[in-house]
């Protein structure tokens, strides 16, 4: 698909995964930065963007897609010559979506709970079950990695590392060696630092104005 990608997009936050997915694909793309602080994610202009006045949400030939999770496995789908996401009918195709769909349902869910000492609910209730389950699970898979796929790097990586970097970065995940780790090596992927620099230019832009 060829038309141009736009990013709605703030700095840093969880459309910095967006952004990294981005430069993973190599496709080009536009960002709209929004200041949160200032509130500009609650202007109608966005709001028609994402009545859920969140970041981040991507335009792509004609259509909105909006929450992280769905953006990068839209983007890997339809740019496939990125090589981030197995193909249909491939016997990776499961895993994958397994892992994509962890983060938003079981990991963040997990790590917010327990960062903000929430009571709780009967394991039962739990989409999650438990946080030490959740985080086990995830710590046994990426301490064989060396990627969610074994060997091969992927789209899962782009969006469960990202949050991984950030719960090792605010201390809401323990400081094991296997995500200190996975972290390091996501930290070499050439898209991540560019990411993150673009990012830290966007921040140092923000505190100036
Ligand atoms: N479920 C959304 C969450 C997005 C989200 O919470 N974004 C935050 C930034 S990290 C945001 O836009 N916050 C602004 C606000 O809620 O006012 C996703 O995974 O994309």
């Amino acid at each position: 698909m060829s038309s141009k990608i736009i990013l709605h997009h703030a700095a840093p936050s969880r459309s910095s995964t967006a952004l990294f997915m981005l430069e993973e694909i190599g496709a080009p793309y536009e960002l709209k930065v929004l200041d949160l602080q200032k509130e500009e994610q609650f202007k109608a202009e966005y709001l028609a963007v994402n009545p859920m006045g969140k970041v981040p949400a991507i335009e792509h030939g004609g259509q909105i897609i909006t929450e992280a999770g769905a953006i990068c496995t839209y983007l890997a789908d339809a740019f496939p010559e990125a090589g981030l996401a197995p193909a249909i009918g491939d016997p990776m195709r499961g895993p994958y979506l397994r892992w994509m769909f962890f983060q938003g349902n079981c990991l963040e869910p997990a790590i917010i709970d327990h960062a903000l000492k929430r009571e709780p609910g009967r394991r039962g209730m739990m989409p999650y079950g438990d946080y030490e389950t959740t985080v086990s699970t995830i710590e046994k898979v990426i301490e064989k990695g060396p990627w969610f796929l074994g060997e091969r790097y992927s789209a899962a990586d782009v969006y469960v590392g990202s949050a991984i970097a950030w719960g090792l970065q605010f201390q809401l995940l323990p400081e094991g060696d296997a995500f200190k780790r996975y972290v390091a090596r996501l930290n070499e992927r050439p898209a991540r630092q560019r990411a993150m620099s673009i990012d830290q230019k966007l921040m140092a832009a923000a505190k100036q104005a």
